[in-house]
């Protein structure tokens, strides 16, 4: 064992020690002294009694995961009901009353897509090269004149991508967002394990491997920061995710549906139509609603069908939820919510007995937490259907399905049908992608009504793109 001559961190030494956790000083001797500060730090961020429990509960050979009680098909709020309308003025009143915030999650590291930086400052505008960042930016700027005054928004970063996230707002002005308004932060993070051994891993010598905690990480975060939310008059959490740039900021409709129904956590859902497209489905078990990711729902019921033909599970989680924030953070001595860890296994490269590693197999065991764990705590729960056209292009993979193409492609399909809403004649391929390439700015509008109100004072170029700014 080492020798320290400060007291704290000796004893932190001595419990890598009792922990059979020692590999982690295997390069002391080679560390210059701010590498062996930079080490020492992160070990003491490292609560190791709990990676302990974590193994306990979830990698001892006894453990094994509760199978999912026979789920059914759940209700909810479809697209044609007649309520959506005087909900939507109910929601736009609690933004008026500064009742709302909003928090993105984006901490996740985007490796399937291959951008360097941080996912939300992938250029995803097919004009202006304008960033996913810039469009929620922009949303947000348009939906706070509608209601005439400012909307919190909270952006969920990880240790991984916080500096550059920060870097990138400061760089671009916050897109004309008011800064203080603005609350960057990064979501905590946890070692990641060997699998075989349940050795911490490392990713280069002296430095500890970790990972983000899942995005279950924003329901901790809310917890954690609830004293200041309530200080500033905010009740309900309206949250969704950095890649999907269809994403609607704060939707009105569906946070007065939300209040109009005393929900907990209201999801919105699109209809899936391909058995094996992989989002996670509500369903309904007992009397809770939970989500069953796409790998765990039986084959049978992946395929299961209603007399219209349409999938039974159909209705497919795009992330976006309205959270009450005295649910997941009580103001009682219950305490928080607790959310469940899953365990995500992967090839990782890593260093190892003064070398490094490039396994072909899973060697790593990582622990999640996922958002949508906290839905069958909810008393109260609510899933409303939404328009996959209007809400749903995912930027996950950096080709193939859900890739920067296909969402651009349904971006252009999309703002096209505004403009032919309106009068603007274009030409279309037969696989109705419009020959002139478009991009209007969330500044401009937000629908076709809106876009009919710009296009009072726009001119529209008579060939060529279109771009409205
Ligand atoms: C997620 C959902 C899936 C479906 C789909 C819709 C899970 C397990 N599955 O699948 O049901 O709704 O999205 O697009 O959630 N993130 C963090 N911190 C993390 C991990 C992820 O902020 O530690 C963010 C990440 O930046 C991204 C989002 O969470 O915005 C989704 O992460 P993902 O791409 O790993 O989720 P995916 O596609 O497996």
């Amino acid at each position: 064992m080492i020798q320290l001559e400060d007291p704290a961190d000796q004893a932190m030494v001595a419990k890598i020690h009792e922990a059979d956790q020692d590999h982690l000083f295997d390069d002391w001797d080679q560390l210059d002294s701010a590498a062996r500060h930079s080490l020492l730090k992160d070990l003491h961020h490292i609560d190791l009694s709990f990676i302990q429990q974590l193994i306990r509960d979830h990698l001892d050979s006894s453990a094994s995961e509760a199978p999912i009680a026979a789920p059914t098909p759940p209700d909810w709020i479809p697209l044609a009901d007649p309520g959506r309308a005087t909900a939507r003025q109910r929601g736009l009143e609690a933004l008026q009353r500064g009742e709302v915030a909003v928090l993105m999650v984006a901490g996740g590291v985007g490796t399937r897509l291959g951008h360097p930086g941080p996912k939300g400052s992938f250029p995803i505008l097919p004009i202006s090269g304008g960033t996913l960042f810039q469009i929620f930016s922009e949303s947000l700027l348009r939906l706070q004149k509608m209601v005439g005054r400012s909307i919190h928004w909270i952006i969920m970063t990880s240790p991984t991508n916080h500096a550059e996230t920060l870097q990138y707002f400061r760089q671009h002005d916050y897109h004309g967002l008011t800064p203080s308004e603005v609350t960057i932060v990064p979501q905590e993070q946890l070692p990641v394990l060997d699998s075989r051994r349940c050795k911490i891993l490392r990713s280069g010598p002296g430095q500890v491997m970790f990972s983000p905690d899942g995005h279950g990480g924003s329901i901790r975060l809310l917890q954690r920061t609830a004293a200041d939310l309530r200080q500033r008059g905010i009740h309900h959490i309206y949250t969704h995710q950095v890649d999907n740039p269809l994403a609607r900021m704060a939707d009105p409709e569906l946070i007065g549906l939300h209040i109009e129904q005393d929900s907990r956590f209201t999801s919105k859902a699109v209809a899936k139509t391909d058995p094996d497209e992989k989002v996670g489905v509500f369903c309904s078990v007992g009397d809770h609603l939970r989500v069953i990711e796409y790998s765990e729902l039986g084959e049978e019921d992946r395929h299961l069908k209603n007399p219209d033909g349409s999938l039974s599970f159909r209705a497919g989680n795009i992330a976006t939820h309205v959270i009450e924030l005295d649910f997941i953070a009580p103001e009682t001595a219950s305490g928080p919510l607790q959310l469940p860890f899953h365990v995500a296994r992967k090839a990782i490269r890593h260093w190892h007995g003064g070398e490094w590693h490039e396994p072909t197999s899973a060697n790593s065991i990582r622990f999640e937490t996922f958002i949508f764990d906290v839905l069958p705590l909810a008393n109260r729960g609510l899933v409303v259907e939404a328009d996959r056209d209007l809400e749903f292009a995912p930027v996950k993979n950096g080709e193939g399905s859900d890739s920067p193409a296909t969402s651009r492609s349904a971006l252009q399909k999309l703002w096209a049908s505004w403009l032919v809403q309106c009068g603007i004649e274009l030409e279309f391929d037969p696989s109705l992608q419009p020959l002139r390439t478009i991009e209007i700015s969330p500044l401009v509008a937000g629908d076709a009504t809106e876009l009919k109100k710009a296009l009072e004072k726009l001119e529209i170029p008579p060939e060529g793109p279109i771009l409205l700014r």
